[in-house]
């Protein structure tokens, strides 16, 4: 059977953590957040998950539809939702092992995405992926690009969804699919964290319970080079690229590549009309 390392948070150095995701490609911090955190991420994100529901509301295509899941709750934005998810995002621990992975390869990181994902009871699996494989162009053969935590918010059960992992998978062949047998469920306590390379194949488990929510919250780091040299956000006033033809508004990053440059896991075309 496959497994993974069981790390517990508050004893756990970085490097013990990037020796295990160098070994496995993913590793298990129980006890990642303190119960403050914990109950504070639930109680600022609570609102969010009854008002905004199930499945994506500006899809891209069809393939995010399905791959993101219709009886799953997701959104993004969550530092600006969230005032314990700045404090997570600060905590040493995925800092350090940011510094670790990713800063040999860059100046510094950027957060790729930080997204509450509740799989809802009647949810599919989720197909097993690369969060890596949202950039297809960049060869095999390149520096680790991101490095990525899912936080259990309430506890993870195979039976409730818990996360998908193939150990190892980080160092397979691009196209190598992982036999059943080699594919785990990361069960953990709410408060622990799966922590995991965006070489590394996972996927969402699926939820056969009657009605149990498993609530979930993951964000990465990404090489701070993947981005465009000017910040057109910031130097385009939206005001400004309302007005502007259609292929312009694509060109200043308004229209996704694939599942890059969302806004609410979304297209973010919709905010200029
Ligand atoms: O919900 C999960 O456990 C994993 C989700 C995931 O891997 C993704 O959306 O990329
Ligand atoms: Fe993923």
């Amino acid at each position: 059977m496959p497994s993974l390392e069981r790390l517990v948070g508050p004893t756990t150095t970085a490097e013990e953590v990037n020796a295990a995701l160098d070994r496995d490609g993913a590793v298990i911090v129980e006890q990642a957040i303190d119960a403050e955190i914990l109950a504070g991420l639930n109680a600022d994100l609570d609102q969010f998950v009854d008002d905004l529901g199930v499945g994506l509301r500006n899809p891209v295509n069809d393939r995010m539809v399905a791959f993101y899941g219709s009886s799953t709750v997701r959104f993004d934005g969550l530092p600006a939702k969230s005032a314990s998810f700045l404090d997570l995002m600060q905590l040493p621990l995925m800092q350090d092992v940011a510094d670790l992975v990713l800063k040999p390869h860059c100046e510094d990181y950027l957060l790729n995405t930080a997204q509450l994902i509740e799989i809802r009871p009647g949810e599919t699996a989720q197909w097993l992926h690369r969060d890596e494989e949202a950039w297809p162009h960049m060869p095999p053969e390149r520096p680790q690009l991101e490095v990525e935590a899912m936080f259990a918010l309430t506890d993870f059960t195979t039976a409730n969804g818990a996360t998908q992992v193939v150990p190892g998978s980080h160092r397979w062949e691009p196209d190598r699919e992982a036999a059943p047998h080699e594919i785990l469920q990361a069960e953990m306590p709410a408060g622990s964290a799966l922590v995991y390379l965006g070489s590394t194949l996972h996927g969402g488990g699926a939820n056969t319970t009657e009605s149990t929510r498993r609530r979930g919250m993951f964000f990465g780091y990404v090489v701070g080079w993947l981005r465009t040299e000017e910040n057109m956000f910031l130097t385009v006033p939206i005001e400004a690229v309302k007005t502007m033809p259609t292929r312009v508004q694509e060109l200043l990053g308004y229209k996704p590549h694939g599942p890059i440059g969302v806004v609410d896991v979304g297209t973010p075309m919709v905010l200029l009309t």
